[in-house]
């Protein structure tokens, strides 16, 4: 195994997906996809690394969800995991293991932390005044109460969060609220809590973010503007039914915050890996010790609680590792409007992932990845993804050369003679495109990885028309052979640098090279593996022309 720098191992988690309902293009384009780019990245490069995700199945999003589908949480959880489970399968996710946090072993890990911060004396309790609805008889915490949120004036603000200016909240600072469920306008009454002294922990989050030279500016800047405004201690416990029970006598009733433990799921979902392979303690390998590299892949509207928070609850605990990097994506809105499965407005991965190749879907979400701003999703934007970069670069270059090499070489790779400039110049710029893009995946720059991916592609189709293998095959057998074993080569590079965006065409690539899966490495994309002679397999077709009648529906 290689390292990654300094570090002997690499953890990689993607937030957990809520399981009350369907994950959608926005999910994947912010979390789930540029993670798992980086993961296969770093397994070709023959990294140590694990990467580890579920669903999150606590908090007032998902009895939110029950109350409007009419049935218990319990259910909600069952029936949005399995399926969100299967969609992220389909579009080729290679998590470790995809869990969730309703098991018992997330439930030790959770109230053992939050028994292990008790302990320490470093949580204070607090009676406050909290909305609490006369007609629903319950308190209304976090989601279940909506307002206008005090920073930016957003109408629509939750009682945790502002979606809108991605503050962090809590219900009492809302002006206007009411009932998410009846719109109801609450009381005050007084309850007892919890609380996490975030703000204590402001001098020494500073300086580890400020030591973060690599953090992507957005990222950081989010961080500052929280900084500016001071960190107010966070209310870690909630009046709800639902959720990890609170591990101290006293206090029936009382759940712990989802957004304390559900960050915690990373930990308690490795354990779940290690467990099912016989060694649970390893994921102490993972976790606690300093040579992991732990990275988190999520949108926006959660840096708040992976850069600032979680942070702070691992520093009060001590014997955990930090976030090595937590390079945050901005939002893929939909043709204009933000992708939201509250409010429906959402390309459901399920509804397109049987339609179109799962590929082309990855392909298009990865080459407009908000990486650094928002973007926008268009349906001709991976129709013309598809039908002229997919089909008309890479499909047309593969499929040109496994022609000429049926008709002309009985569907074997020809022998190679001496090679003209033209053909060093080629095979050089294999080694110089694997090394630039090896060093955008390490970077987190995945658009860049795709587009210098592509262009070697393109690289190659100019090489094909530069040579004239048609003219040459009439005159010079010989050379033919030349070029085409130079392409076939080249076909076998694609399939390892194409891999982390596009697994299944990565596949298809081997199948039809008849090579092993097991040469798929980073180190192997450089070589001229194909010996002369090699037999092919019949050629498949790469991508499908997406038509415009598909798209207008
Ligand atoms: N489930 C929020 C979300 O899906 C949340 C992430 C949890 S990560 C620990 O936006
Ligand atoms: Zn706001």
């Amino acid at each position: 195994m290689e390292n990654s720098g300094k570090y002997k191992r690499i953890l990689v988690t993607s937030a957990l997906t809520y399981a009350n309902g369907d994950t959608h293009l926005g999910h994947i384009a912010g979390s789930i996809l540029p993670a798992d780019m980086y993961v296969r990245y770093c397994r070709l490069a023959d990294y140590d690394i694990i990467y580890v995700c579920g669903s999150d199945e606590y908090g007032t999003a998902i009895e939110m969800s029950a109350i409007k589908e009419g049935i218990s949480p319990k259910e909600i959880v069952d029936k949005y995991h399995f399926a969100n489970k299967k969609a992220y399968e389909q579009l080729g996710m290679s998590f470790d293991i995809y869990s969730r946090t309703s098991t018992e072993t997330h439930k030790k890990t959770a109230q053992d932390f939050f028994t292990n911060l008790y302990d320490k004396d470093l949580l204070y309790q607090k009676t406050e005044k909290q909305l609490y609805s006369e007609k629903e008889k319950r308190f209304l915490a976090d989601r279940f109460v909506i307002g206008t949120c005090p920073v930016c004036g957003f109408e629509e603000a939750r009682g945790d969060e502002c979606e809108n200016c991605g503050s962090a909240l809590s219900p009492l600072e809302l002006k206007n609220p009411r009932s998410t469920i009846t719109g109801d306008t609450p009381v005050v009454k007084e309850s007892t809590h919890f609380y996490f002294p975030l703000s204590k922990f402001q001098p020494k989050l500073e300086e580890w973010i400020n030591s973060k030279k690599d953090w992507k500016p957005n990222v950081v800047n989010y961080c500052k503007g929280w900084f500016k405004t001071g960190l107010q201690d966070r209310a870690i416990t909630r009046d709800l039914d639902w959720g990890v029970p609170l591990p101290i006598e006293g206090f029936d009733g009382k759940v712990i915050y989802v957004w304390f433990e559900a960050p915690m799921g990373y930990i308690s979902i490795t354990k779940e890996l290690f467990a099912a392979k016989g060694n649970e303690d390893k994921y102490k390998d993972y976790w606690c010790s300093n040579d992991t590299k732990l990275v988190h892949f999520l949108g926006k509207d959660n840096i708040i609680f992976h850069a600032i928070f979680f942070p702070a609850m691992i520093m009060a605990h001590g014997d955990l590792v930090l976030a090595e990097n937590v390079p945050a994506n901005e939002f893929m809105n939909l043709e204009g409007t933000k992708q939201s499965k509250s409010k429906g407005h959402a390309i459901y991965v399920k509804d397109v992932v049987d339609k179109y190749n799962p590929d082309s879907l990855r392909y298009a979400i990865a080459s407009n990845m908000p990486e650094n701003k928002d973007t926008d999703f268009y349906w001709k934007d991976l129709q013309a993804k598809n039908n002229n970069e997919l089909g008309a670069i890479l499909g047309n270059f593969v499929n040109r050369t496994f022609v000429f090499a049926g008709k002309y070489f009985d569907g074997a790779v020809p022998e190679a003679g001496a090679y003209a400039e033209v053909d060093n110049n080629i095979i050089n710029s294999i080694k110089s495109y694997t090394s630039s893009i090896a060093s955008y995946y390490e970077n987190y720059k995945f658009k860049d990885a795709l587009s210098e991916t592509m262009n070697l592609v393109r690289d190659a189709n100019k090489y094909f028309n530069d040579t004239e293998p048609w003219k040459v095959v009439k005159e010079d057998t010989a050379r033919c052979g030349t070029i085409i074993n130079v392409c076939l080569q080249l076909c076998n590079t694609f399939a390892v640098l194409f891999n982390p965006v596009l697994p299944f065409t990565s596949e298809k690539l081997l199948r039809m090279l008849n090579m092993p899966g097991e040469n798929l490495s980073w180190a192997n994309a450089e070589k001229l593996l194909l010996p002369a002679g090699h037999k092919l397999n019949t050629p498949e077709i790469l991508f499908r022309k997406i038509e415009d009648s598909e798209i207008e529906q």
